[in-house]
């Protein structure tokens, strides 16, 4: 078999398992229907881990570590440049503008002032109030749309229909995939129906691999956005070289490298032609990585939409 006909017939296999993920994923409960007036820039950010259920009736689940804090952070500094946010999350995973509240927001920040009136605690009153208003504002101006996900089944068939549903925006639409997304799942239909019992003695189960949607994504469900991936390592010596890879194998226009421990201080953009330190400034006090990392995605994306309008 010659090169071509090799790649075809690679291609053709990932499609079928693609094609069987989906038709054995456990229906989803709603639908997105994605409309875009006036050209605007719209990103789709995805944030937090996706589970593997063991069970159909799930009580148990392998999980992937994600605060989703990466995601709900850089949702903030896309509506303050301008676009419209589709916010891919996990449930019960950080959201935006919440990041300057307690854990238990509705317990902490509020009080009784007798039996019938609420007040918010001095303490909270700046937080609330800037939360408040900055999440009705871009709910208001059709800029934040929210979808959650538990499930690898439910992340990828909604990642799916927004592909496909923002795909007559053509450049205009980017993808910031933050979410970390399991690599390994047992398949909806070889699945235990009811809880795996303890008494059977110890569990052995193999795990099927997730098809590699990345380049299906890229390729066939949006090819004309602009793509960033990002790439999580714990051991520093490897990530720059995996981030490299997963840019052309998947051909992503930017990947983001992090490290588990220093991820919110700095992270590596990688381009085919550039290695990108991105830093947060400490001299700015509280100031978060994402707002220097959103900035130089936008300024490539400005770039990205001039480039393939000359065309
Ligand atoms: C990331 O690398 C995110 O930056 C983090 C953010 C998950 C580290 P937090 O949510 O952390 O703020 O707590 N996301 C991608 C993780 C991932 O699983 N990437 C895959 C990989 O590295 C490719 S899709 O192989």
């Amino acid at each position: 078999m010659d090169l071509g006909h090799a790649l075809e017939a690679t291609r053709a296999n990932l499609n079928a398992e693609i094609e069987s993920f989906f038709n054995s994923a456990p229906p989803l409960k709603n639908s997105v229907d994605i409309r875009n007036g006036g050209g605007r820039r719209v990103v789709c950010v995805t944030a937090g881990g996706t589970t593997v259920p063991l069970e159909q009736r799930c009580v148990r689940y392998i999980d992937n570590f994600s605060s989703g804090n990466r995601g709900a952070t850089s949702t903030e500094y896309f509506v303050k440049a301008g676009y419209a946010v589709i916010f891919l999350y996990r449930r019960g995973t950080c959201q935006p503008y919440c990041r300057s509240l307690p854990d238990d927001p509705l317990l902490e920040c509020f009080e009784l002032t007798d039996e019938s009136n609420i007040k918010v605690h001095e303490l909270y009153s700046e937080a609330v109030k800037k939360a408040i208003t900055e999440h009705r504002a871009a709910v208001e101006e059709g800029l934040l749309l929210k979808l959650p996900f538990t499930t690898i089944f439910e992340y990828l068939q909604i990642l799916r229909m927004i592909a496909l549903s923002t795909s007559n925006l053509g450049q205009n639409a980017m993808f910031y995939l933050a979410a970390a997304v399991s690599d390994f799942y047992v398949p909806w239909h070889s699945m235990a129906e009811h809880k795996i019992q303890s008494a059977s003695g110890p569990l052995n189960m193999e795990l099927a691999q997730v098809p590699k949607m990345l380049s299906v994504l890229r390729q066939d469900w949006a090819p004309k956005a602009f793509f960033i991936s990002f790439k999580l390592e714990t051991d520093s010596k490897i990530l720059l070289q995996k981030a490299i890879s997963a840019l052309e194998k998947y051909k992503m226009n930017m990947v983001v490298a992090n490290e588990l421990s220093t991820r919110k201080e700095e992270v590596v953009v990688v381009t085919s032609s550039e290695k990108i330190s991105v830093r947060r400034n400490k001299d700015r006090g509280f100031e978060d990585v994402e707002n220097p990392l959103i900035q130089l995605l936008v300024e490539r994306h400005s770039a990205y939409i001039e480039s393939s309008s000359d065309l």
